[in-house]
């Protein structure tokens, strides 16, 4: 059993996801309404896995963590080129795609409504859409990052994808990576993660 401290729709949704995959039973705690989320990560951030006595931080730690212990379709186990390969995407998934999103919501915080805000979206949306181009041409002899079946590359690309409609930019995906999304988002354990964390309310 492991717990999980999530933010509804956050990053979080992808461990939720490929917990319910992996078909392992989780307790998800909210980490926005918790009395002092800093006493449980300094970073004041999720994802934060519990799995025991251990604490996990770092969406890509986690999920290196959770393909180690449960092999599955979702990650290559065996040392080689298609691990190091599936390693790649998950840290250009987490460690670039991610921050490449964090730039509007850091945006929307800190400056002020107004032609100099529009002007930073736009440049963060551009940057946004290069990186979608990269993940489409790595799309066009497979339906997914990890070949035949999703990966974990897949599942948070999947949930980034859903971040850019709250802003007010032309984030573009192409098609044969929205196929890829609209797959990932059937899986039974994306809709299973989405519902949960739905359940315990925004
Ligand atoms: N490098 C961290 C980044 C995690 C991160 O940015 N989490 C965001 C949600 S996607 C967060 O917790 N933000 C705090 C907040 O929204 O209050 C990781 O990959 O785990």
């Amino acid at each position: 059993m492991y717990t999980l401290y999530y933010i509804q729709e956050a990053c979080s949704l992808a461990v939720n996801t490929v917990l319910r995959e992996l078909e392992q039973d989780v307790t998800l705690i909210r980490a926005d309404t918790h009395s002092d989320f800093s006493t449980v990560n300094p970073a004041q951030q999720v994802p934060v896995l519990i799995d025991g006595d251990e604490k996990l931080v770092e969406g890509a730690a986690i999920m290196l963590h959770l393909t180690s212990k449960h092999p599955s379709h979702l990650f290559p186990t065996e040392p080689g080129p298609v691990r190091r390969r599936a390693i790649e995407q998950l840290l250009f998934a987490n460690a670039t795609m991610h921050p490449a999103y964090s730039r509007l919501f850091f945006i929307a915080r800190v400056m002020q409504h107004g032609t100099v805000r529009q002007q930073l979206f736009e440049a963060a949306a551009k940057g946004i859409n290069q990186l979608w181009q990269q993940v489409e041409s790595q799309l066009q002899s497979q339906p997914f990052l990890g070949g035949q079946h999703a990966s974990v590359a897949d599942i948070l690309l999947a949930v980034y994808s859903r971040w850019g409609a709250a802003f007010e930019v032309d984030i573009v995906i192409p098609p044969r990576t929205t196929q890829m999304i609209e797959a990932v988002k059937h899986m039974p354990g994306f809709v299973a993660a989405l519902q949960a964390e739905q359940a315990q309310g925004a």
